[in-house]
């Protein structure tokens, strides 16, 4: 398994330079981008010192006003327990993790067996990949944007499973072809589940009174229809109000025709869904 900056694979056509979250390296070669933590170069990215840094300061085009970030801050034990002991996330991070009740939740589903290789095709700052891997499975974590997967990486040390996650630097939609004819010894695939959580558009998709996946960035429709291509067991994590409707659609392309979907609540307050698909959905 690989386990730091030089291991780390990089998509041959890597588009996360152009990414404008890379602000203090938009011009590095993203295959010689640094991926470890520097505490003193990354101060900015430093989850307990956030409240001080970020806000008023914009360092990414997903700027977090003061307020905002106060309101992800307030629940930040919720994200990472481990908050305080060296978690790193840069904006988009603190409004796109996982909480880590979640993350760990939709892990014990998503995990067929011990030893399972689960995708996580939208890994971000790293809540669900870690989750994962504390759950026992072997992961892909994969990400545009090298910023993420250098906050990924130092998170996946603060919780010690670093070496069950390969950590894969660019498109979601050019390294999913590489799994597509991937077959174990006994001819079945050799992704175990797929974990979908991509950018619903910015905090903007609150708004929406029905959150259809084409407001997904890259389209939900079209994540769906490559994943299913490598695995039909499926999590997506998405908005509240996304479209019944469409999940239904979505099933009807797998074999089982099956989609649950579950609302995550926190905090007496539902926040999210999880629609489970394939052999994860319950009959
Ligand atoms: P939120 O926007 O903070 O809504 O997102 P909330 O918590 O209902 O607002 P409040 O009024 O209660 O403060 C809730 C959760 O959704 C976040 O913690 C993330 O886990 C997830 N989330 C939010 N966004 C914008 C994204 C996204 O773009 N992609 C993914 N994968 N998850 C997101
Ligand atoms: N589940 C993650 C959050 C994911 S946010 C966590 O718990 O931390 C969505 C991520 O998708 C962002 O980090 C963004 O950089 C990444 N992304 C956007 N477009 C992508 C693409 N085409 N391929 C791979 N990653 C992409």
């Amino acid at each position: 398994m690989l386990k730091d900056q030089k291991d780390i694979t990089m998509d041959t056509q890597c588009e996360g330079k152009n990414d404008t979250t890379v602000k203090e390296e938009e011009n590095c070669d993203p295959k010689k981008f640094d991926f470890s933590f520097n505490p003193k170069r990354d101060a900015r990215l430093i989850a307990r010192n956030a409240n001080k840094i970020i806000g008023g300061n914009p360092v990414t085009q997903n700027a977090l006003d003061k307020e905002s970030l106060m309101r992800y801050w307030q629940q930040r034990y919720r994200l990472f327990s481990k908050i305080n002991d060296g978690i790193i996330m840069d904006e988009q991070g603190w409004f796109s993790v996982t909480p880590e009740m979640l993350a760990k939740y939709t892990a014990n589903r998503l995990i067929p067996h011990k030893n399972a290789i689960i995708l996580d095709a939208f890994c971000g700052a790293g809540g669900n990949a870690i989750q994962f891997a504390l759950a026992g499975a072997y992961v892909y974590a994969i990400d545009l944007d090298p910023i993420k997967l250098r906050c990924a990486l130092q998170n996946a040390k603060v919780y010690g499973v670093q070496n069950q996650i390969t950590f894969i630097c660019g498109n979601f939609f050019h390294i999913a072809k590489s799994f597509f004819k991937e077959r174990s010894a006994n001819g079945s695939p050799i992704i175990d589940g797929i974990m979908l959580s991509p950018p619903w558009g910015g905090p903007e998709y609150y708004n929406a009174p029905v959150f259809e996946l084409e407001m997904c960035s890259p389209d939900g429709i079209e994540i769906f229809d490559y994943c299913l291509k490598i695995s039909q067991n499926i999590a997506y994590f998405l908005p509240k109000q996304t479209s019944a409707k469409q999940l239904i659609q979505l099933a009807a392309k797998t074999d089982s025709k099956n989609v649950e979907i579950e609302h995550n609540i926190l905090n007496s307050k539902i926040k999210t869904l999880t629609a489970y698909f394939g052999n994860v959905a319950k009959k």
